[in-house]
């Protein structure tokens, strides 16, 4: 059996974006629209710049299929770019302050922001979020739902009333935001900060959140602190561009509480079936999900704040790479906002850990197998 992995390759004006996904079981008939419909979901939102007119992103399988079906080889894919001009764009003259241009250089010994810029963009997200798509498939075989949404752009916060909605009402509502957002109130609020900001030359960050639902307990590990899920969850929302802060649960909030407001009692599950299954249920999610490094049979709830795109029209203070004198930042064309984009790359992001951990708990070398494993646990709980 091949251990669950993913890789990207590519420069956001390259010829294209490229990824490999390995250890997705043989068995599994991948549903290429869907890849396409959260390549196009990533795409979007409010606040996105020029460059978004351009692409059509969609994924060209290259690999790892017969007739649709996995094969248990590596999956290969492109997304192609339609905008390729990397070679004849000019050079920035001086790097943008808050983007990976300055350090780049200086790690890599370059006086050209392109260099660095072409892979630090977040257009790598394209396909990340095509190898979550065609993860995420294997999770779902199984009732897991991953689902991000914005609650809160520019400053402005969604009420967070929403939540109890049923997994196909909030994909509705989300579907119907152009914010990706559930809140349908705060719509307006947004819009007026994203036109504003537009008009100022300025940008808006924000900050989204992630459920999962539908997931068994004891998914991750303790005994190994690499392997924490809270730890590799958190890693993954990190390497999202221009994410500076995650919160697992209550957050930084739990901090200031004492320890009897902030655990989640345990008790009897009211839809426990006899002898399959997980038979414990929490009064509360305060841990959004994760206790020990592992899931606990709860909805696992993750926020990420993002902070504003560092390309602004209105530049900021820099320095020119040649003179060493006191410039503007070099402005190409960016977005205003692309918190709506950032939960859509969320939401990849932790579907290609849950679906890691999934694998190496269940994992098997076809879908058969997963399942054989899967439903051989839903049993030993039972007993638990
Ligand atoms: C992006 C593509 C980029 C930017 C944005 C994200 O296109 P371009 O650089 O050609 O305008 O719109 O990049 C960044 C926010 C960044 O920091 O580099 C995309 O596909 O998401």
């Amino acid at each position: 059996m091949t251990r669950f992995s993913w890789r990207t390759a590519g420069e956001s004006h390259g010829k294209a974006l490229i990824g490999i996904v390995e250890g997705v079981p043989a068995g599994l008939e991948l549903d290429v629209e869907r890849i396409n419909s959260e390549l196009s979901r990533r795409q979007g939102g409010y606040g996105r710049g020029g460059r978004m007119k351009i692409e059509r992103d969609h994924i060209e399988l290259q690999s790892g299929l017969k007739g649709g079906v996995t094969l248990g080889s590596p999956i290969s894919f492109l997304v192609p770019n339609r905008d390729q001009t990397i070679e004849d764009l000019p050079l920035p003259a001086s790097p943008r302050p808050g983007h990976a241009d300055l350090a780049g250089c200086q790690k890599y010994g370059h006086q050209d922001t392109r260099a660095v810029l072409e892979r630090a963009s977040a257009r790598e997200t394209a396909a990340r979020v095509a190898a979550a798509s065609i993860a995420r498939q294997v999770i779902e075989a199984f009732g897991i739902e991953v689902f991000a949404h914005v609650v809160e752009l520019g400053g402005v916060k969604a009420r967070s009333d929403g939540f109890e909605l049923t997994g196909a009402d909030r994909a509705q509502i989300r579907s119907e935001s152009c914010f990706y957002c559930l809140d349908p109130l705060v719509e307006e609020s947004m819009r007026a900060a994203v036109d504003d900001a537009k008009e100022a030359g300025d940008t808006l960050g924000g900050v989204f959140e992630v459920r999962a639902m539908g997931l068994p307990p004891g998914l991750g590990e303790y005994a190994d602190p690499a392997e924490r899920l809270t730890a590799r969850l958190g890693g993954a929302l990190f390497s999202i561009p221009a994410i500076k802060g995650v919160e697992v649960g209550l957050g930084f909030e739990v901090a200031r509480r004492m320890g009897s407001e902030a655990h989640d009692a345990i008790q009897p599950r009211a839809a426990a079936v006899e002898g399959l299954g997980n038979r414990f249920s929490r009064a509360t999610n305060r841990a959004g999900g994760l206790e020990g490094g592992m899931t606990t049979g709860e909805e696992l709830v993750l926020r990420a704040a993002m902070k504003p795109i560092p390309t602004l029209r209105k530049s900021l203070p820099s320095m020119d790479f040649k003179t060493r004198e006191a410039t503007e930042a070099t402005y190409q064309r960016s977005d205003v906002t692309s918190v709506p984009a950032a939960g859509v790359v969320g939401e990849a992001v932790v579907a290609l850990e849950l679906t890691r951990a999934f694998l190496s708990k269940y994992g098997g070398d076809s879908m058969d197998a997963v399942r054989a494993a899967f439903e051989a646990h839903q049993v030993a709980l039972a007993q638990v």
